[in-house]
């Protein structure tokens, strides 16, 4: 199949039962030892091969491979991201003809390759838990089909992207390349492109017309001659800022395309050739300049001349198998994203360089793009024919990829730069970092610079960015410092669930952990023997070192084990509390980045402008750190995601002996100067280190504020809490997608707490009326109404992260009555007209320690058709009730809130199917239910 893999051809064929089954990922290993030929015979017309040129158009072979026409060898292949284009007029004929790709075998080629080179490169070879091959740094190869810490090896051989037969008389057009850059009194924008044609290799020239236009806005015409020497045309367009409505992220407005036709018309008008593209208008920088008192430097975007916050994820090759990813897959993938509130996406390098389809509808959906080149976790070797190959392969990529918006950045590679430094101090360390400079300085980033101008360029991730640029001689000792660049951070030791164990980058790039996949997911590539937390099964699953003793670590310091009696009754119980542990961390950790997004610490930590966990996606059925599975299902972390990603945020947490709470709007701007160097904004200065001033905070060391903590007065009197109007109840209504905050929280009696025993920086420095409301509710485990609730109200904070509130924690459990912090969790919302409606829940113990909680009676009292692919649901409680988890086995689709800590007795949720038409018997039917003491008989 064509585009396809053998894998795909042998299973279509019935040589292979699914690859993804059990152990056969073990089983077909011998696949990719093997030699693999494919083959076609077509037949062509006089007509056909009349054309000045015939091409063979080879977007994708994987990888090395001869191809041969009629028996002729026309191009030997040896990079599966470049594209091959060979002049086949010759050996073609008019009637049959036959095309061959005889394709070697990438293991033993890796194999042969590293064993002829000079010296080790390392990686050889994976661990051993991902029962992988060794050596994918010698072939341009989808690296991680050699096996990943989430993965299998599959190592494909194939035509994975079209091959074509092209004929023409004058030109092919092989790219169109734009860049949009805004003129510095923003009165126009430039759009400066090229247009890169073919001619085919004969000594001839080709005389016509280049029309360039965007309906309505520009057109551009332009006579030119083509010849071999002279086949590209560059064209620069001024365009009035007037008449473009820019390109703009997810959550920041909307991502507006235009239709760029590019048409070229041979001189007698007998051949028009043309490209349609979709280009955007935006501008993107990434600011990295010098903190004082060697805080280190900035790292943030700015798009279109405004600092963005990144939020997002990792995005990893959908299948093993490149062929099974179908448009709707990736859709549905991406969209997952956007309705995950991301408006970040970095595409890993341990993968490929995506499909058009899958940059074109980022570019749609207005998902960012941290674009890496397509080398992680290893080092390369820097023969000159790998280097010529890679310098094809780049410039290639950038050509193709250039005019997507979408594309924020490019990065060299994934974590080469640390994967170096474990050579520092040893004899080989002088060579390794000489290639390491040759490939990814003198290569990779000198070809990214030349080609695009647009957009910033960073040499690895992690790296402290222009520090090691300018200072670090291209390699830092540390390259995850984090006063700089970006930052991969990974901790399965520590307790997930506490902020304090975390440090504070600029940028975070990569963290995450693991958990499993559901068992509806898992279930399909298993039988009933394997459904047991300890069985062979699910520890080859788990390709990490340590996995899945490490994740059993973390679920018990949370959670007493699930004591079903039933082995797999156990095992799904015990998926459901890796998914909480794993939600509950990253949610933890992601909180943390975005309160530190509008200061720094005295250790000059802070100013925190990305937050992009590891990973979106799964490639097949295990336990990873995916927030989505395999085949699209949510895991609760994504659910987590869609709430802790929302635009407005009520973040608690617990600092020493205080509740602190931030409320954070992405919509608020934080400015900084052109130089990136001083707030404009008129601050208070406790809240922000004005790096203008030099001022640093006298002590203290946490990421965030450090404020006093006010004395605690005894509780005052009860006062009704704000009452809303019908109008603004309905607002609420519509405005919570549905999942109503329970009216009887909010109506219910709140006290408000006197300005003494509230740290409250807004309301100090603002002129503007109180706006917002903040409520905090006190429950016990063991009662479905709140203890103790207070309000208070704020002005909108000039920052766009803030401390709102600090209270005492002793007199939080002492007002609530609480007999001590495992009686009880805090759970907050904010409420402001014309917004939603933002909540969030602290807890003050774990779950190991927790007092009271009872099994709780979830019951759906009423489904309604929506329309034909959403259901509204009513769910009732009859007590407080952690991680309510819906599934719905049979039917692909997602909540519009899951895994969240039922306070209400009744709540609405909606139901959206991926596929048209649910009916409401099927889904009672398939509907399961459960939260936490379910796991305990
Ligand atoms: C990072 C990534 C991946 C890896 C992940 C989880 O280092 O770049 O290589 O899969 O961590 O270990």
């Amino acid at each position: 199949m064509v585009p396809g893999s053998i894998y795909t051809d042998l299973l279509n064929s019935g040589i292979l039962d699914d690859p993804y089954y059990r152990n056969n990922s073990l089983n077909y290993r011998w696949v990719a030892y093997e030699n693999w030929t494919f083959h076609l015979s077509f037949q062509l017309s006089d007509d056909f091969l009349q054309h000045h040129v015939v091409q063979l158009v080879l977007e994708g072979v994987d990888t090395v491979a001869t191809v041969s026409v009629n028996g002729q060898a026309v191009v030997n292949t040896d990079n599966m991201f470049r594209r091959y284009v060979v002049d086949v007029k010759k050996v073609l004929q008019v009637g049959s003809n036959k095309v061959e790709v005889a394709i070697e075998s990438p293991v033993v080629y890796a194999k042969g390759q590293a064993s002829n080179y000079p010296y080790d490169v390392p990686e050889l070879c994976p661990p051993l838990v991902q029962q992988g091959e060794c050596s994918f740094n010698f072939i341009r190869k989808e690296a991680c089909s050699f096996s990943w810490d989430w993965g299998p090896a599959f190592p494909t051989s194939g035509i994975w992207r079209n091959i074509s037969l092209e004929a023409y008389n004058s030109t092919a057009i092989r790219y169109v390349t734009t860049e949009t850059h805004k003129k510095p009194d923003e009165s126009m924008w430039t759009l400066n492109g090229s247009v890169y044609f073919d001619v085919g290799l004969q000594e001839r020239t080709v005389a016509g017309q280049v029309s360039i236009f965007i309906p309505h806005v520009f057109n551009y015409t332009h006579l030119i001659t083509l010849g071999p020497q002279s086949s590209v045309h560059n064209f620069s367009v001024d365009i009035p800022t007037v008449s473009i409505l820019p390109w703009w992220p997810n959550g920041v407005g909307l991502p507006t395309l235009y239709d760029l036709h590019v048409t070229f018309t041979s001189e007698n008008g007998a051949e028009d050739t043309d490209m349609l593209l979709h280009i955007g208008f935006r501008t993107v920088e990434l600011v990295q300049t010098v903190l004082p008192q060697s805080a280190g430097r900035m790292f943030y975007f700015k798009i279109n001349g405004m600092r963005v916050f990144m939020k997002g994820s990792n995005w990893i090759p959908a299948d093993s198998f490149q062929e099974r990813i179908t448009p709707s897959y990736i859709h549905a993938l991406l969209q997952s994203a956007v309705d995950a509130n991301m408006n970040m996406l970095r595409v890993w390098g341990g993968g490929v360089y995506e499909s058009d389809y899958f940059y074109d509808l980022a570019d749609k959906l207005g998902i960012l793009l941290w674009q890496d080149f397509m080398f992680a976790c290893s080092l390369y070797p820097t023969d000159q024919s790998f280097l010529t190959n890679v310098q094809s392969e780049i410039t290639h990529q950038i050509r193709r990829l250039k005019h997507h918006p979408s594309i924020a950045l490019w990065a060299g590679n994934n974590e080469n730069e640390e994967e170096l430094n474990h050579y520092r101090g040893q004899h080989v360390w002088k060579q390794y970092y000489k290639d390491y400079v040759t490939l990814n300085v003198n290569v990779v980033r000198e070809i990214a610079l030349t080609e695009d101008t647009s957009r910033p360029f960073v040499l690895s991730s992690p790296s402290n960015g222009l520090e090691t640029t300018l200072h670090e001689g291209w390699v830092s000792v540390n390259p995850k410092d984090p006063r700089y660049g970006d930052s991969h951070h990974y901790n399965y030791v520590a307790d997930s669930w506490d902020p304090a164990v975390y440090p504070v980058p600029r940028f975070a790039s990569e963290y995450g952990r693991q958990s499993w996949c559901s068992f509806e997911t898992y279930s399909m590539v298993s039988v009933p023997s394997d459904w047991d937390m300890f069985c062979n099964m699910t520890r080859q699953r788990n390709h990490r070192d340590s996995g899945n003793p490490n994740l059993l670590f973390e679920v018990v310091r949370h959670f007493i084990l699930p004591t079903s009696r039933n082995i797999t009754a156990r095992f799904i119980d015990y998926i459901y509390l890796t998914q909480i542990n794993q939600a509950v961390g990253i949610k933890t950790e992601t909180e943390l980045y975005r309160r530190s997004q509008s200061c720094l610490d005295t250790g000059g930590l802070g100013f925190t402008s990305g937050a992009l966990y590891w990973q979106l996606n799964d490639i097949w059925q295990a336990p990873t750190w995916a927030s989505i599975e395999y085949g699209g299902k949510w895991k609760m972390l994504h659910y987590f995601a869609k709430i802790f990603f929302n635009k407005i945020l009520v973040s608690p947490y617990l600092k020493d002996d205080s509740v602190v709470v931030y409320y954070i709007d992405d919509d608020i701007q934080q400015n900084f100067s052109s130089t990136g160097e001083t707030t404009k904004l008129a601050v208070n200065r406790q809240q922000v280190i004005s790096p203008m001033d030099n001022v640093m905070r006298p002590s203290g060391g946490d990421a965030v504020n450090q404020q006093s903590v006010s004395p605690v007065k005894s509780p005052p009197g009860l006062e009704k809490t704000m009452v809303l109007t019908e109008e603004q109840e309905e607002y609420f209504s519509l405005h919570n997608d549905h999942d109503y905050l329970d009216k009887t929280l909010r109506r219910s009696e709140t006290v408000k707490m006197p300005e003494s025993q509230w740290k409250d920086n807004s309301v100090e420095n603002s002129q503007d009326k109180p706006e917002i409301t903040l409520y905090i509710h006190c429950f016990h485990w063991n009662y479905l109404k709140p203890s103790y609730s207070w309000n208070k109200t704020f002005s909108k904070p000039h920052l766009p992260s803030y401390e709102v509130a600090r209270m005492n924690m002793t007199s939080v459990l002492s007002q609530c009555h609480c007999e001590g912090r495992e009686h009880c969790f805090l759970h907050f919302s904010v409420e402001q007209i014309g917004r939603d409606t933002a909540t969030n829940w602290l807890l003050l113990s774990d779950f190991t320690t927790a007092v009271g909680l009872q099994k709780a009676s979830l019951k759906v009292t009423n489904v309604t058709q929506v329309d034909t692919q959403t259901l509204s649901i009513t769910l009732t409680t009859d007590s407080i009730a952690p991680f309510v988890w819906l599934e719905t086995p049979t039917i692909r689709g997602w909540f519009s809130n899951n895994g969240f800590i039922m306070v209400e007795p009744e709540k609405v949720l909606l139901f959206h199917a991926w596929d048209k038409h649910i009916s409401i018997a099927e889904f009672y039917r398939c509907l399961t239910i459960k939260s936490l003491m379910d796991l305990y008989e």
